[in-house]
């Protein structure tokens, strides 16, 4: 029930039973390594090889890397920045038209990660909206504030070639043809969930969002410029990826980590709130087509290398990712050779 959403209360002094972590599954905030240095590529860089050779590092060892100078113009970023904090500042019963927790939706406005099924729930509500083909999909988006379909739908546009040319780098980065991701994925849906965070009176005791890696190939997030949240897990510490000017988030999916054989990462990440701030952050989804089979290059086999993964469907890797809980074993594990 919309009643439910978080964004619909002005200020909440505690933090309700049901929101609370057991003792070991807390966030342990103060173990969280802030000052780590996480790879940033500047992608108007002339010297490509340098750029290739940057992602290449960055995908092996972290999964995740910032870019700038990507080529999504900055005021686009702000106006949807600015259109999604007025979405989730609409009135409560213009924001219940959109509600719903049937994860089989195309576009609904929820609350935490899938309240039906889950029994501790995240401090976050979030807009689930299908981007790819626009015309399917734009229609049905919501008219509330009035510029966002024409905002959202520049931005999907945007995001989405910035994804097909981080592919080819990344296919270059492995020793593949440029084209070869995007060939094997085949016509990729694309899929945004604008996530809001309230300010949360006891973020110790919870999350946004809990450890999970991603089911898709490659993830795009424009993060609040002002309030860090996200996280990431390198040798089990967990570190802030805190917000750089104008940058997006980039990080590897499970199936970029099948594709690479194993040599990219799809790294644990997760969100953390806090009690001064809320917190907005915009994720941009490239995922497979249905029918994209997804097995090792020839490529990047060989003796000492074997095939890491058997060959699936990305239906099948789906279906097996949300049948499951969010922070259960890395799906991917399923699907060893
Ligand atoms: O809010 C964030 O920084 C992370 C969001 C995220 O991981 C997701 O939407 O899957």
């Amino acid at each position: 029930m919309a009643d439910q959403l978080l964004s619909t209360v002005p200020h909440h002094h505690s933090l309700p039973e049901n929101y609370i972590r057991p003792e070991s599954q807390r966030p342990r905030l103060a173990e969280v390594i802030s000052d780590a240095h996480v790879p940033a590529v500047d992608l108007s860089s002339p010297d490509k090889s340098h750029v290739i050779a940057q992602i290449a590092d960055a995908c092996r060892s972290y999964g995740f890397f910032q870019v700038l100078n990507h080529g999504v113009p900055v005021e686009l970023m702000v106006k949807m920045m600015v259109i999604a904090l007025e979405f989730f500042r609409l009135p409560p019963e213009e924001k219940a038209k959109h509600y719903s927790d049937d994860p089989a939706r195309k576009m609904r406005l929820s609350t935490s990660f899938n309240i039906r099924k889950e029994t501790v729930h995240n401090w976050r509500d979030y807009l689930r909206l299908h981007c790819y083909p626009p015309e399917d999909y734009v229609p049905e988006w919501p008219s509330n504030p009035s510029s966002f379909k024409e905002v959202a739908s520049a931005y999907c546009k945007e995001v989405r070639q910035l994804g097909f040319r981080l592919l080819g780098a990344i296919s270059l980065s492995l020793g593949l043809e440029e084209k070869y991701m995007e060939e094997v994925l085949g016509e990729q849906e694309q899929h945004m969930a604008i996530n809001y965070y309230p300010k949360c009176p006891q973020p110790q005791l919870t999350y946004g969002l809990p450890a999970h890696t991603d089911p898709n190939a490659l993830t795009i997030l424009l993060q609040d410029p002002d309030v860090s949240g996200l996280q990431v897990l390198k040798h089990d510490q967990w570190i802030a990826v805190h917000p750089q000017p104008h940058a997006f988030v980039i990080n590897i999916g499970d199936q970029l980590q099948a594709l690479s054989n194993g040599r990219y990462k799809s790294v644990w990440h997760r969100a953390v709130v806090n009690s001064e701030k809320e917190r907005m952050s915009i994720a941009s989804f490239l995922c497979p087509c249905n029918c994209a089979t997804i097995s090792p290059p020839e490529k990047l086999i060989s003796e000492a290398s074997p095939a890491m993964y058997r060959s699936y469907t990305y239906e099948e890797y789906y279906k097996k990712f949300w049948s499951r809980n969010l922070d259960d074993e890395h799906c991917l594990e399923l699907f060893r050779s």
